[in-house]
């Protein structure tokens, strides 16, 4: 077989946002649209400038490759591999059928000391021929790539001008085992069993067996995603959970139609159940690649937020964290719940901007152990992801080893740290010259902010967050405007860097309230006056036309 040159132009619009690539799948099938932005990958990871020649960094180098199994994942992975065979790659550990869950490539990576992974998925949003796609990279640490590298290969995209492929035949990517494509050795491997492994590492599964030998009970929601796999594996076979414990656990390319974002918008039939009388003990989701957790108590839905702070508070229950945390970090939008915890234990805590690649260099300097995000995510030093299932079975550890409910721990929890009322509030599909123009001018107006009263509130602090990175010393800038309050209240907008369809405004709104007699207000009554703050700030109703958010969670 012979390696092909094809002539190529440059797609604008490739940059990579808070998370890798993310376009429709009918931009994602433009011919050489998917090819284009591998090969610019490729050239980066090979040692190219812009606009230099090729080298040759990746001929002793291993390459992970996986995705969530969305829409177009069977024929990218194809693609992928006779571009990885052109260019180089010594060799490609693939996950079976072309799947890896986003946590569970970042295991492989680690564990196989490769270079890097691709990933291919669009997380939480939808799939299907008219949903998403998404490609990412993650480096040898296995996280994230940095926005150095993220530019670097944007920069390569813009300058392209060929490609080069292989012109093998497809391979088969369903059997384990070990084939060729060309001079590249392409190693199918079981998706679950590194993951399993650093599970097996980190909590007590005599304990969890325990519990549900005993009659524990779980419902979890794998949204038709590639998190099933890995959760049957690990829940049902190995520690026992009943069958039927895991629900919508076929991986499928369109997710059986469901949004795969585990909040309780789109997870509302797992949502219905845990509100029942009969409820399961204990109730989550995942979301599309399995990163994202959203955990429920028995009628009781436990913010991720707060889901940050409480696993802060013990973890030194679960085995894999007993010796301690060397600190924890949050993105800036995330409720300051586990700041307060920080402080107790006398741990540093983190502030950084939203995207997963920014706990990347804490993790890596051992600064921290626990991160988390408002956007449901959480995740530890195990890998450089975060993880939808540990999550979970942190939870279910936690429960086991102090044998408190959900409900019980988040509200000993608040008594015992007071509560962070917390709400995000989206704003979805705005032109996005509407909503570059109000970001805009919210900018423009911070300087008159400071002192403005708003009610019994006075700003304290009005910013555009910017970030310093305390280990390489990089700063992002422009990561969200923010309003704070001499009450600890705060507002923040920014625009998500992860849609595919105009613009989306996340308003995220806090306050504290350290009174257990006042910690039960629904949480939209409690946090009602700074959204009135927000909207006469920001003029969101009459910019926009939307009555409302489009989601609140
Ligand atoms: C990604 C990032 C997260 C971020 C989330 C929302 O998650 O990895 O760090 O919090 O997007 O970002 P935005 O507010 O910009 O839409 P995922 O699960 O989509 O990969």
């Amino acid at each position: 077989m012979a390696n092909q040159t094809i002539p190529t132009q440059a797609f604008a619009g490739q940059r990579p946002g808070t998370s890798g690539l993310r376009k429709k799948v009918t931009v994602f099938m433009q011919p050489m649209y998917l090819e284009n932005f591998v090969q610019a990958l490729l050239d980066v990871l090979n040692g190219c400038r812009a606009d230099g020649p090729a080298g040759t960094a990746l001929h002793d180098q291993t390459l992970v490759l996986g995705g969530d199994g969305r829409y177009h994942n069977r024929l990218a992975v194809q693609t992928i591999l006779k571009q990885a065979a052109a260019n180089g790659v010594r060799r490609v550990l693939l996950g079976q059928g072309g799947l890896l869950s986003t946590p569970a490539a970042s295991a492989v990576i680690r564990r196989r000391q490769a270079l890097g992974g691709i990933i291919l998925s669009a997380s939480h949003n939808p799939g299907g021929p008219d949903g998403d796609f998404g490609i990412k990279y993650n480096a040898s640490n296995g996280g994230p790539a940095n926005e150095a590298l993220t530019e670097a290969v944007y920069a390569r995209s813009q300058n392209l001008r060929e490609i080069r492929c292989s012109d093998a035949s497809d391979i088969d990517i369903d059997t384990l085992g070990v084939r060729w494509l060309d001079q590249m050795q392409v190693e199918v491997i079981d998706p679950v069993a590194d993951y399993a492994a650093v599970m097996r590492s980190l909590f007590d599964f005599d304990l969890l067996r325990g519990m549900f030998q005993r009659g524990f009970t779980l419902r979890l929601d794998a949204m038709n995603a590639v998190g099933g796999p890995y959760a049957k594996a690990i829940l049902e076979n190995e520690l026992g959970a009943p069958s039927g414990t895991v629900v919508n656990a076929l991986p499928l390319e369109d997710f059986g139609g469901l949004h795969p974002d585990p909040n309780p918008v789109n997870a509302e039939d797992l949502i219905a159940h845990m509100m029942r009388a009969d409820a399961p003990d204990y109730g989550a989701a995942m979301d599309g690649d399995a990163d994202r957790n959203m955990v429920l108590g028995r009628q009781f839905i436990v913010t991720p937020s707060d889901s940050l702070a409480v696993m802060t508070a013990h973890a030194r229950l679960i085995p894999g964290y007993r010796d301690g945390l060397l600190g924890v970090a949050r993105s800036m939008p995330t409720s300051a719940a586990v700041d307060r915890v920080a402080k107790v234990l006398g741990i540093p805590c983190f502030e950084t901007p939203t995207g997963w690649k920014f706990f990347g260099n804490l993790l890596d300097a051992g600064r921290v152990t626990l991160c988390g995000e408002e956007s449901y995510g959480t995740g530890s030093s195990h890998v450089r992801e975060k993880d939808g299932l540990w999550a979970i079975l942190f939870w279910l550890n936690l429960q086991g080893a102090t044998g408190r409910s959900v409900e019980s721990l988040v509200r000993e929890h608040w008594h015992t740290y007071g509560r962070n009322y917390y709400s995000r509030h989206d704003y979805e599909g705005i032109p996005t010259v509407i909503a570059d123009a109000l970001m805009a001018d919210l900018r423009a107006g911070l300087p008159g902010w400071r002192g403005q009263a708003f009610g019994s509130r006075t700003v304290t602090l009005a910013d555009d967050f910017s970030y310093a990175d305390p280990v390489d010393g990089s700063v992002s800038a422009h990561q969200g405007v923010r309003l704070m309050f001499d009450d600890g209240a705060r507002v923040v907008f920014r625009l998500s860097g992860t849609g595919t369809e105009g613009a989306t405004l996340r308003v995220y709104l806090e306050r504290y309230e350290a009174d257990p007699s006042r910690q039960d207000t629904p949480v939209q009554q409690a946090l009602a006056e700074l959204a009135a703050v927000a909207e006469q700030v920001a003029g969101i109703r009459t910019r926009t036309g939307m009555a409302g958010p489009s989601v609140a969670t």
